[in-house]
């Protein structure tokens, strides 16, 4: 079988290696829309629209057997159009918020995720349906997308470029008490590490890569496509725009056993 795991940028290469982990013998197209590059501040329509057609025109140059779309700013708005456009499973990956309220000991957690996610309804009915008896903090940086995004190109990330976001969340939940942190953007695990050396031992940092790797294996054993896999299956990387920005990823792209193609 073949996925196509869909970001607008390199974000998405965070979920790519968790289904990676836990379906080694599966091949990934990753696709990064970076000539759209980012999502998180576009207007609604207009994202609705780029991500059909960018979907369209993928879909027809490689067939797949499942979609992810790994980008929390397009899975909250674009899955049902998609889902209604292309006869084909679509797995959207949204804010981990349920998880997190449910571990949570104080009942105090904090959103992490674009300024779009952020501000959707999606959003704020995953908060009202899963997290109704916490208290939720939540923060949209379009900066820490960048610094992700630079990280994967070689450049190494500071704590003076990351503690300024850290301690925006820090401030607003003045009574320390926040212990997990919805990292609600893919692009953020990339930067797990920065952002764990900028925050209390006691915040835990969540994702959603795990949970989705497991509902990808969950729907491909269901369809009875996970027999007889390589051992090393091919993975490959699309982007909507050949820049330099691109060939500088080449490295990070080869430690995920991605190769890009022209
Ligand atoms: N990686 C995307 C997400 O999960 O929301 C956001 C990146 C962007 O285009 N702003």
């Amino acid at each position: 079988p073949r996925i196509l795991v869909f970001d607008s940028g390199v974000g998405g290469l965070s979920v790519a290696q968790e289904i990676q982990a836990s379906l080694p013998g599966v091949a990934l197209i990753y696709a990064s829309d970076n000539a759209a590059f980012p999502y998180g501040t576009k207007e609604e329509g207009e994202l609705i629209a780029r991500v059909e057609r960018v979907m369209a025109a993928l879909l027809a140059s490689y067939p797949v057997d499942l979609v992810v779309v790994a980008c929390n700013t397009a899975s909250t708005l674009t899955l049902p159009h998609l889902r209604q456009r292309f006869n084909l499973p679509f797995v959207g990956v949204v804010p981990a918020i349920k998880p997190a309220a449910e571990s949570s000991q104080s009942g105090v957690i904090g959103l992490l995720a674009t300024p779009a996610t952020v501000a959707r309804p999606y959003t704020h009915d995953l908060i009202t349906t899963h997290a109704s008896d916490c208290t939720v903090i939540s923060l949209g940086s379009s900066e820490l997308v960048l610094l992700a995004e630079q990280k994967l190109r070689g450049e190494t990330i500071t704590d003076k470029a990351i503690a300024p976001i850290t301690q925006a969340l820090l401030d607003a939940d003045g009574s320390r008490q926040m212990d997990r942190l919805v990292l609600a953007c893919t692009h953020f695990p990339l930067l797990r590490e920065e952002l764990g050396r900028n925050l209390p031992q006691r915040i835990q940092l969540i994702d959603s890569g795990a949970a989705i790797a497991r509902r990808v294996k969950h729907l491909l054993e269901a369809q009875q496509r996970l027999a007889r896999l390589p051992d090393t299956p091919e993975h490959i990387a699309v982007f909507t725009q050949e820049t330099q920005e691109v060939h500088r990823l080449q490295s990070a792209l080869a430690a995920y056993a991605i190769h890009k193609t022209a």
